[in-house]
C-alpha cells in the first residue's frame, strides 16, 4: 500500500508536469505539441489517480481548471498597490504632445515600448512561492473583488511558475473573437441575451458565481506589468515582458520598442489595419515609456502614469447600403424611424438595423434609401448612422419624403409642443392600442404571462380584444380560434388573467398608460389615494400637495380622469372583477421594515436573471430604499447584474459599494417586514 501511495505520487507529478506543458504550449504560446486525444488520456489518468488518491490532489493541479464551488457572493480584494489607469489620446498632435512632455522631463534619450491596448478586464494575479494564490478584478484601481476561483478556470494563467517566486501580476482577461462568435451564436439558439461585444462576454464571464459557467467560456489572458518588480531583474518595460514570458505567462508578441515618436505613429497606424485579422479584440495602442529608470522619474499623477498613454483608435466604422426605413409607433404615439440595412459585420456582431431617432435627423443628415451609409456603434452597443457616403449617392436619389400620416391608421402625424418626435394623435390608432395592449400586460403592469405582442395583435385584429377592460371578457372558445393557441396555452392564458384580476392597484394604474405616470408614480398615488374612484376625482392640488409629484404629472392624471370613456374603462374593469384598492405596504409600515436596503439610495444595472430589473426595484422599494437611475457620490449601493456597464465603472470610481445579483437575492431574503 505504502509503496502503490508512492507510486502513485510520483505518478501524479510526471503526469501534472506533463499535462502542464501541454497546456502551455497550447494556450499560452500558442503552439499545440500533441493531438487532443493525447492530453485528454493523461488528463484522465490524472482524474482517475487524484479520485483513488484524493490527499494527492493539490489546487494547482490541472484537474483543478473545471471549477467548483459556487459563491454567494464577491469578496472584496485591497490592492496593496493600486492598478492605475492610462491617460488617453485620440490624435497624432496629442501623441506628439505627450512625447515632448515627456522629453521635456527626461531628456531626448527616452524610448517607447507599444503594446497593443487589449479590449478585456484588468486583472492582477498573486503567486506565492509560485504559485496561484489569488486573482482579482481590477475595481476602483484600488478595491477590487476576488475572483480566484473563476480566473483558475482561465487555462493560459499558470497555477505554478517556472520560479518560486512571491510576485503579482497584472494584465487583461479577454474572450477571443472565435469564442465570442461561437457562444453568442450558441446564445441565441437557446434564445438567450447575446453579448454586445467580446468586453462584455468576457465581463460577464468573469462575474459568475458559479466558476463551471466561466470555465466553459474559453477565456484568454495577456501580462504585462508587475505591481512590484523587485524580484526580477527587468529594466526595461520589454524586459519585464521577457521575464513574464519566462515565468509561464501569456504576453503579447506584437510589442515594439520604438525611438521615435515617428516609429510609434507608424506602429499605430499598422495594427489599425491589421486590428480586424486580430483573433482578439483591442481599442487601442499604449505607449509606454521603457525605460524603468525614466519610468520612476516621471512618476504618476493620482489616477495615471505619467511614463504612458492609451491612443485609442477611432470607433470603427462599417459602409452598408439603407434599404429601407421603418416607422414604428408607440403605445404614445411617437413615431420613430429605424434604417434596415444590408447586413454588415461590425465591432463583433452582425448589424442589420439602426436608430435614426427622429425625422429630423434624417433632414439633417439627408438620408435617403439606396444610400450607403457609415455605420457605428454608440458607446460600443447601439448601431447608429453617422453619415451618408455622398460620393456613393445613386444619381436619380431624391430626398427621403418623411411620412405625413400615420402608416397604421393614415391620421395626420403632428409634432406637439415643440417636439422633434412626431406623434400619431389619433387614440384609437391600432398600432397605439396594440402598443398600449403590450403595456398593459407587461411585468411592471398587471403582468399577464402568455400574452406576447404577436397573440395581442392577433386578438385585437380579431376584434376579440378593443381596449383592455376587453382582456378580462375573453373565453377560451376565442382563444383558441388563435394561431398557435391549443387548449394548455389558452387556460394558462385564462388563468394568468384571472390572477391579475388581484393585484393591487398601483400595477392597474400603471397599464393603463397614463402619459407621465411610470410605475413609481403609480405607487406614490395608489398609496395615498387609496383607490381608483379616489384617485379619480383627486384636484391637482391634492396630487401636487403630495410633494413627490410635480405640476406635469398632476395635470396629466387629472385631465386623463376628465374623460368620459376613462370613466367607462373603470366601470368594465370593475364589472370584470379588477381590483381597484391598494394592497402593497404603506410608508408607515416600511418604517418598520428591517432591511440593509432601507433609507438607501440605490441604482440597479447590468442583467438579472433571478428578477426582472423592475420586480428587484419594487422588492426594494417595498423595503424602504430609493432606486434611482444614475451613480453620483450620493449612491449608497449600485447592484450590478451581467454586462454591467459604465454605471458600474462610474460607482467602482467614486467607491461606492457594489453587490451582483446573489447579493441582492439573499439581502431580499433576509428583510423581514416587522
Ligand atoms: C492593455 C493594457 C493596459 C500599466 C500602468 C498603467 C496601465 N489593455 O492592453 N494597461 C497597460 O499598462 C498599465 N498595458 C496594456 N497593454
Amino acid at each position: 500500500m505504502e509503496e502503490s501511495l508512492q507510486q502513485a505520487e510520483s505518478r501524479v507529478a510526471q503526469l501534472r508536469a506533463q499535462l502542464n506543458q501541454y497546456a502551455y504550449e497550447y494556450y499560452v504560446k500558442d503552439q499545440p505539441s500533441v493531438e487532443d486525444y493525447v492530453y485528454d488520456k493523461l488528463y484522465q489518468e490524472l482524474v482517475e489517480l487524484e479520485e483513488a488518491y484524493p490527499d494527492l490532489i493539490t489546487s494547482d493541479s490541472p484537474t483543478q481548471r473545471v471549477g467548483g464551488k459556487v459563491l454567494a457572493g464577491f469578496e472584496k480584494v485591497t490592492h496593496d498597490i493600486p492598478l492605475y489607469s492610462l491617460n488617453d489620446v485620440f490624435s497624432r498632435e496629442e501623441l506628439v504632445a505627450f512625447d515632448q512632455r515627456v522629453k521635456k522631463s527626461v531628456g531626448e534619450q527616452v524610448t517607447y515600448c507599444c503594446e497593443l491596448k487589449i479590449d478585456g478586464l484588468s486583472i492582477s494575479l498573486k503567486y506565492e512561492n509560485g504559485r496561484f494564490v489569488q486573482g482579482a478584478t481590477r475595481g476602483d484601481g484600488t478595491v477590487g473583488e476576488n475572483i480566484t476561483e473563476n480566473l483558475k478556470t482561465v487555462k493560459s494563467i499558470p497555477l505554478t511558475l517556472t520560479e518560486p517566486l512571491t510576485i503579482e501580476v497584472r494584465g487583461e482577461c479577454y474572450m477571443p473573437k472565435k469564442s465570442f462568435v461561437a457562444l453568442n451564436q450558441k446564445r441565441e439558439a437557446e434564445g438567450q441575451a447575446v453579448f454586445a461585444n467580446p468586453r462584455n462576454a468576457a465581463a460577464g464571464s468573469l462575474r459568475q458565481l458559479d466558476s463551471k459557467i466561466t470555465a466553459k467560456r474559453n477565456l484568454s489572458t495577456f501580462l504585462y506589468t508587475l505591481a512590484d518588480f523587485g524580484p526580477l531583474e527587468a529594466q526595461t518595460q520589454d524586459q519585464a515582458l521577457t521575464e513574464l514570458a519566462r515565468l509561464g505567462f501569456k504576453t503579447n508578441a506584437e510589442r515594439k520598442v520604438c525611438h521615435t515618436i515617428d516609429e510609434v505613429w507608424a506602429y499605430i497606424e499598422a495594427f489599425h489595419e491589421k486590428r480586424a485579422q486580430l483573433d482578439y479584440e483591442i481599442d487601442g495602442i499604449v505607449v509606454k515609456v521603457n525605460q524603468f529608470d525614466l519610468q520612476d522619474e516621471l512618476g504618476f499623477t493620482v489616477k495615471a502614469p505619467r511614463w504612458a498613454t492609451a491612443y485609442k483608435f477611432p470607433p470603427e466604422e462599417v459602409q452598408t447600403r439603407l434599404v429601407e426605413i421603418e416607422w414604428t409607433i408607440g403605445r404614445t404615439g411617437v413615431v420613430t424611424p429605424t434604417a434596415i440595412m444590408e447586413p454588415v459585420r461590425l465591432a463583433g456582431t452582425t448589424v442589420s438595423r439602426a436608430s435614426l431617432h427622429n425625422s429630423d435627423y434624417i433632414e439633417a443628415k439627408d438620408i435617403r434609401l439606396g444610400d450607403t451609409v457609415l455605420v457605428y456603434k454608440a458607446g460600443d452597443i447601439i448601431p447608429e448612422v453617422a453619415q451618408v457616403v455622398l460620393d456613393a449617392r445613386p444619381k436619380d436619389s431624391t430626398p427621403y419624403p418623411i411620412p405625413t400620416h400615420c402608416p397604421v391608421c393614415d391620421s395626420e402625424l403632428v409634432h406637439l409642443d415643440e417636439e422633434v418626435a412626431l406623434r400619431c394623435i389619433n387614440p384609437k390608432c391600432p398600432a397605439q392600442i396594440k402598443e398600449g395592449l403590450n403595456h398593459f400586460v407587461s411585468r411592471n403592469a398587471m403582468n399577464i404571462d402568455g400574452l406576447g405582442p404577436r397573440v395581442l395583435a392577433q386578438m385585437y385584429d380579431k376584434h376579440l380584444v378593443a381596449d383592455v377592460a376587453d382582456l378580462y371578457k375573453l373565453t377560451k372558445d376565442q382563444l383558441l380560434t388563435l394561431d398557435k393557441i391549443k387548449d394548455k396555452a389558452a387556460e394558462n392564458i385564462l388563468q394568468a388573467i384571472d390572477a391579475s384580476r388581484g393585484n393591487s392597484v398601483e400595477r392597474l394604474l400603471f397599464g393603463l398608460g397614463i402619459r407621465h405616470v411610470g410605475a413609481k408614480a403609480a405607487r406614490i398615488l395608489a398609496e395615498h389615494f387609496g383607490d381608483l374612484e379616489t384617485l379619480s376625482h383627486a384636484t391637482k392640488a391634492e396630487i401636487v400637495n403630495l410633494n413627490t409629484l410635480g405640476d406635469v404629472i398632476a395635470d396629466s392624471v387629472v385631465t386623463y380622469f376628465e374623460n368620459e370613456e376613462v370613466h367607462e374603462l373603470v366601470q368594465e374593469l370593475a364589472a370584470a372583477g379588477v381590483n381597484l384598492t391598494y394592497k402593497g405596504l404603506r410608508t408607515s409600515q416600511l418604517a418598520t421594515v428591517e432591511s440593509p436596503f432601507k433609507d438607501k439610495t440605490i441604482v440597479l444595472t447590468g442583467k438579472l436573471y433571478q428578477y426582472t430589473r423592475e420586480e428587484a426595484k419594487e422588492k426594494i422599494e417595498n423595503l424602504g430604499g430609493k432606486v434611482t437611475g444614475s451613480v453620483s457620490k450620493k449612491t449608497d449601493l449600485v447592484i450590478a447584474g451581467e454586462d454591467a456597464g459604465s454605471k458600474l465603472t462610474k460607482a467602482q470610481t467614486l467607491g461606492v459599494t457594489v453587490w451582483d445579483e446573489q447579493q441582492m437575492v439573499d439581502a431580499l431574503a433576509a428583510s423581514q417586514v416587522g
